[in-house]
């Protein structure tokens, strides 16, 4: 009686380390791109300097109430003018220091750092 109870102690046990690992690996995966965003508000683009690995896709949201676009300086990359609540993305695929203004507001820069 005392083995077989010890042997279902055994199992249980297996079971919630096998699902624990599984756990893990399927949120390794989630994490192998994580989400990198940058909010453009206040006339601000927040964080005015984000460093990112090379492949990294990052997106910038306008969450003011007036347009504002994101031009590179060297030209890899242009938005169109963001309205309130729209998105501009933009994979980096070179690694490199991109640094960018919104040209309707020339004072706002920022800076993507790739490695
Ligand atoms: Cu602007």
């Amino acid at each position: 009686m005392r083995k077989t109870l010890h042997l279902v102690a055994i199992a249980a046990l297996s079971v919630s380390v096998l699902a624990t690992t599984t756990y893990r690996s399927v949120h390794a995966k989630a994490d192998e791109k994580p989400a990198l965003e940058v909010k453009i508000e206040n006339f601000a683009f927040a964080p005015a300097t984000l460093t990112v690995s090379a492949g990294a896709q990052v997106t910038w949201t306008n969450k003011d109430d007036i347009p504002h676009n994101i031009v590179e300086k060297g030209r890899a990359f242009k938005s169109k003018a963001l309205d309130t609540g729209e998105k501009f993305s933009y994979t980096f695929d070179k690694p490199g220091t991109y640094e960018y203004l919104c040209s309707i507001h020339p004072t706002m820069t920022g800076k993507v750092i790739v490695k």
